[in-house]
């Protein structure tokens, strides 16, 4: 069994969650985790035995005038590695934490493995930033090992950073005992949804990139042919124009925002459709979550989402931003029950063959094994 030290940001999506989840079932298997980070990782909601948690203190020095958390990191990462003798070292995304891990490992007295996983903001956005892609390409080339969450991002990586670091693809997954489809009762009802009536819903935190007028737009064409109700979960920047677009377009009684929600997979177990339409999203870990509960899919034609879902099986791929062509196929499917439960069966299968919590745990397991019996 590894002592594995692990780093991700607390709050905030996707990678944060399953930077968190990989530590719980790896704690499972009996590995001794330790997570460091600037707060309780969101996800880690009860006490774990072998899960630590070690903060990260930041000096407010008054001359200080930005209070330096990357170092204050390095040097919590350093005094964790030393003091509870890590093995490996697995941070989740590039910046700062896979620079803050290298920089620590130099302080540090053991020969600890640096791992990093690549999430896709942190290539997709911040590798654009020439202020910082010296400095993500030196994090990458400089960890033992490097994976990222989808080919999409793989390639993406090597095209910008102009690095030949060998990167493995190692999928996202979800927790299945948290994410089937429920049986929800009332809850339908809850929200004054008509028996007859359709359930579409898109989850996001309303940054630009996740295209929300685009669920808008299509869903208004949508609801026109096929009597139905959008759920929009989440907050964010985009929040405030969506409910004018609702608005404008007279919606307000069919587009539900219900904010952001912790009880996902109660939502989902009565959804029927999810839609998510991003410019950039190296995989999309809401579409996994959605298909999970049975709800199948339609996604733009971009990053890592084709990888996700299958066109035709478990949903549809899309043009982007061709609302008429995603109203069209959801429709199709809306319209035609057989199709619709013959998808949901498909994309619960799928997750389960392809996307497993035991088939990615194993491969992470797989690549902690090689990079020790490496030296
Ligand atoms: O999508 C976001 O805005 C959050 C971001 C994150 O860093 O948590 O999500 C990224 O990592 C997730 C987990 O691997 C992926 O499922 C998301 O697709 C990815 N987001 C983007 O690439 C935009």
């Amino acid at each position: 069994m590894a002592k594995i030290g692990i780093t991700c940001y607390p709050t905030v999506g996707g990678s944060g969650v399953i930077a968190t989840e990989l530590g719980k079932l790896l704690a499972e298997k009996g590995h001794e985790i330790h997570f460091i980070a600037a707060q309780v990782p969101f996800r880690l909601n009860r006490v774990y035995p072998n899960i630590y948690y070690h903060e990260v203190e930041v000096s407010n020095y008054p001359v200080f005038q930005h209070p330096p958390y990357d170092l204050a990191l390095a040097n919590k990462m350093a005094e964790v590695i030393n003091r509870e003798e890590l093995d490996i070292l697995h941070v989740h995304y590039a910046m700062p934490h896979a620079i803050c891990a290298i920089l620590a490992k130099q302080m540090c007295d053991r020969d600890v493995k640096i791992m990093t996983t690549l999430h896709g903001t942190d290539i997709t956005v911040l590798g654009i930033d020439t202020s910082l892609k010296q400095m993500i390409k030196f994090g990458i080339e400089q960890s033992d090992r490097v994976t990222a969450v989808s080919n999409s991002l793989v390639k993406q990586t090597k095209e910008m950073l102009d690095t030949s670091k060998e990167i493995d693809v190692v999928y996202n997954f979800v927790d299945e005992r948290e994410y089937y489809r429920k049986d929800k009762g009332s809850l339908r009802s809850d929200y004054c949804i008509k028996e007859e009536e359709k359930v579409l819903i898109h989850i996001s935190n309303f940054r630009k990139v996740k295209r929300v007028p685009d669920v808008i737009y299509a869903f208004s064409l949508i609801e026109k042919e096929v009597p139905s109700k959008l759920l929009l979960v989440g907050d964010g920047p985009e929040y405030s124009e969506c409910r004018q677009l609702v608005q404008k377009l007279d919606l307000e009684d069919r587009v539900l925002f219900l904010g952001k929600q912790d009880n996902v997979s109660d939502l989902l177990s009565i959804a029927d459709l999810k839609l998510l339409l991003s410019e950039k999203e190296s995989f999309g870990l809401v579409l996994l979550e959605a298909m999970a509960c049975g709800v199948p899919c339609i996604g733009a034609n971009t990053g890592g989402i084709p990888e996700v879902i299958d066109h035709d099986e478990t949903g549809y791929i899309t043009e982007l931003g061709n609302v008429e062509q995603i109203a069209h196929y959801a429709t199709h499917m809306l319209k035609d029950d057989e199709l619709m439960s013959r998808m949901s069966e498909r994309a619960k299968e799928v997750v389960r063959d392809k996307f497993s919590s035991e088939t990615i745990l194993k491969q992470y397991e797989d690549i902690y094994e090689q990079v020790l019996v490496r030296d």
